[in-house]
């Protein structure tokens, strides 16, 4: 099973990612029921390791928040642009709760991840040996935000690759700590036990 750990997004907020894919010739653009915000890759593991993961992630304690998506940018690989992504308002956030799900990872007996965080949602992926002028759309689109929306459970994904490229299904979800409003204020969390 080839898993990952990561954050769904509503099916308006992929929306608005899926008016973002287009206008660049000969790249491949991830359909919008795939888009998501990796937490943790955990690549290829047996039914054990799984187990031992699922159990890990079940303790993970993070309180449930808000964020919005803001502007895209690309990451590169030898000189080469070889993806688009759009980012977050608040990638911190997105830190802490990924840093709870990689000591999740490293008690269930997972290597520590090595590679630095850069929370995105990827757009699309470039071939090395073509590199289309993508300047005119990262002009046209720098400006791509959406409307705040609420991130209340993260999930474990197994990606099967195929023929038209990778389908993800959700193995289970991980409820985040409800707020408990008093007036405006969140003071305190539910205690779920
Ligand atoms: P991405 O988040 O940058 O798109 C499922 O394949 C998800 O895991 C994808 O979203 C992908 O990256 C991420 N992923 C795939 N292979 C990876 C690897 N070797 N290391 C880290 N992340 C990987």
């Amino acid at each position: 099973m080839r898993l990952f750990v990561a954050l769904p997004l509503p099916t308006e907020i992929r929306a608005s990612l899926a008016g973002l894919c287009g206008g660049i010739a000969g790249t491949r653009w991830i359909e919008p029921e795939n888009f998501h915000i990796t937490l943790r890759f955990i690549g290829d593991v047996g039914r054990g390791e799984a187990d031992d993961l699922h159990t890990e992630l079940a303790s993970v304690r993070f309180p449930e928040f808000e964020m919005a998506l803001s502007g895209i940018g690309t990451f590169e690989r030898r000189g080469h642009v070889h993806m688009i992504w759009a980012g977050l308002d608040r990638p911190q956030i997105i830190v802490d709760l990924r840093d709870r799900i990689e000591a999740a990872a490293v008690r269930a007996g997972f290597q520590r991840e090595s590679r630095k965080f850069k929370p995105h949602i990827t757009l699309c992926r470039f071939k090395s040996h073509s590199m289309p002028d993508i300047g005119p759309y990262l002009a046209m689109n720098n400006d791509f935000s959406t409307a705040a929306f609420a991130v209340d459970h993260f999930s474990l994904y197994q990606s099967r690759l195929g023929h038209g490229g990778a389908r993800y299904e959700v193995l289970s979800q991980y409820r985040l700590e409800q707020r408990v409003y008093y007036g405006d204020d969140a003071v305190a969390f539910a205690d779920r036990s």
